[in-house]
């Protein structure tokens, strides 16, 4: 069973206001929009999410702010039913001139999920700086992050992470299925809410 990690001290950033804070970062135009419209979706039930998206590439100006419920339902997560945890996923821009907030956007994140393409070689090559700029220097510990592939065309070509992110999970996903994305926030939440 998952518990809050309540700080109280040290570098862990921890629950604030019974929400769990989730960054969801990394290069412009990877799926970070996409995914955590998915997401809502997923945990609010609302149909209507998806036919709000027109098909069309629109940049996240600054970051948006996501509220929803998840894990009350078992499964790869590890609640028990009924369990839930209340998460403010906070969809970040991919784009730099936005670093003057980052402080800011940073400051009591329990978790962050890196995004890119990994067809992409310039997203691919930009993966360990943002690493470096939201994990590394937060000082979060490698559980509490995971990389999500978005692989536009399904090719992943990418070889092995780079070595300062051995130790970090890369999970290829595809925005289109549902369950899957879910199944892997659920136990990435899981693994944030552990000590
Ligand atoms: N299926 C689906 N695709 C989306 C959605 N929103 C954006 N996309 C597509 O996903 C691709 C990546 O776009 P985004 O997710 O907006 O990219 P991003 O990483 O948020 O980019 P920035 O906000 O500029 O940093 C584009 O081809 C979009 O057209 C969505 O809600 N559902
Ligand atoms: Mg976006």
């Amino acid at each position: 069973m998952p518990k809050w990690n309540l700080g109280g001290g040290g570098d862990m950033p921890s629950k604030q206001d019974g929400r769990l804070k989730i960054l969801v970062v990394g290069p412009v135009k990877s799926g970070k929009t996409a995914i955590s419209n998915t997401l809502m979706q997923h945990y609010t039930n609302d149909e209507r999410a998806s036919e709000r998206f027109r098909g069309e590439y629109r940049p996240t100006s600054g970051v948006r702010i996501l509220e929803f419920e998840c894990g009350d339902e078992g499964g790869p997560g590890g609640w028990d039913k009924g369990e839930k945890t209340n998460v403010e996923l906070w969809d970040c821009s991919g784009d730099t001139r936005y670093e003057e907030c980052w402080p800011a956007i940073m400051k009591d994140a329990s978790g962050v999920i890196i995004v890119y393409n990994p067809e992409d070689v310039s997203q691919s090559g930009e993966v360990e700086n943002w690493y470096d700029w939201f994990i590394k220097s937060a000082r979060l510990p490698k559980d509490k992050c995971v990389v999500l592939q978005v692989p536009a065309g399904g090719h992943n070509n990418d070889t092995d992470p780079p070595r300062s992110m051995r130790g970090i999970k890369f999970v290829e996903v595809n925005v289109d299925i549902v369950e899957q994305l879910s199944d892997t926030f659920d136990s990435f939440v899981s693994a944030v809410l552990s000590d």
